[in-house]
C-alpha cells in the first residue's frame, strides 16, 4: 500500500487516473485530454498493475490531514504531492511534509515528493521550489530515503519515473495470471 498525500487541488486524483491508464497501456502516447476530477470525499483507492504486481495507492485529501496518521501503519511508501504553480500553498504544504517525515511509523518508509503542474507557464522552477522548501535541509535531516520529481499529471511529463519509483519501492501483490493477462 502506497499513500498519496497532499493539499486539496494539487492533482492527486488526476495522477491516479493517469497512472492507471499508463499501467494498462504501458505507454504515454494518447493520454488525451485530462478526465474531469471531482474533489475527493474521504479516500480514493486505485490499483495499478506494474510488472505483474498489483500496487494499491490510497489518496488522502488535505482536509483529512488530522487523520492521515491512522493510515501510516499499513503503508510501505508515501507520495507527497505539491502544486508547483500555487505559491500560496507552499508554507502549509511544507508543514504537512515535515509532520509526515517526523511520524514515528514512517521512519523506514521511502518518500517521493512530486512537484506537479509543471505544464503551467506560471509554475516555479525546481531550483525555486527546492529553496522555498529548504529541501537540502529536509533531505539532510530526514531519516527516510527521499526522492524529488517534477511532473505534470495533465500532459504526462515525469509519470514514467513515478511508475519506476513505485516499482522499486512497493512490493505490491502478485497478480493472478488470468487477471494480469486481461489487464
Ligand atoms: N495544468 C494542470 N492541471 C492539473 C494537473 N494536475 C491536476 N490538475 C487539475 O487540478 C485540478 C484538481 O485536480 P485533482 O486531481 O482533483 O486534485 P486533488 O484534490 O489533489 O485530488 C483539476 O482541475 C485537474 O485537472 C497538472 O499537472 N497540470
Ligand atoms: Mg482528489
Amino acid at each position: 500500500m502506497c499513500l498519496l498525500l497532499g493539499a486539496t487541488g494539487v492533482g492527486k486524483t488526476l495522477l491516479l487516473k493517469r497512472l492507471y491508464k499508463i499501467s494498462l497501456k504501458e505507454s504515454l502516447d494518447e493520454l488525451g485530454e485530462p478526465p474531469p476530477t471531482l474533489p475527493t470525499v474521504g479516500t480514493n483507492l486505485t490499483d495499478i498493475a506494474v510488472n505483474k504486481r498489483k500496487i494499491t495507492i490510497r489518496e488522502l485529501g488535505g482536509c483529512m490531514g488530522p487523520i492521515w496518521p491512522s493510515y501510516y501503519g499499513e503503508c510501505e511508501a508515501v507520495i507527497f504531492m505539491i502544486d508547483a504553480a500555487n505559491p500560496t500553498q507552499i508554507s502549509s504544504s511544507c508543514i504537512q511534509l515535515l509532520s509526515v517525515l517526523a511520524a514515528e511509523q514512517l521512519q523506514q518508509t521511502s518518500v517521493l515528493i512530486l512537484f506537479n503542474k509543471v505544464d503551467l507557464p506560471c509554475h516555479m522552477s525546481l531550483v525555486e521550489m527546492k529553496s522555498l522548501f529548504r529541501m537540502d535541509d529536509i533531505i539532510a535531516c530526514a531519516k527516510q530515503r527521499l526522492s524529488v520529481l517534477e511532473v505534470s499529471s495533465r500532459d504526462g511529463r515525469g509519470l514514467e519515473d513515478v511508475l519506476k519509483w513505485l516499482r522499486s519501492h512497493c512490493k505490491g501483490k502478485q497478480l493472478p495470471r488470468s487477471s494480469s493477462e486481461t489487464q
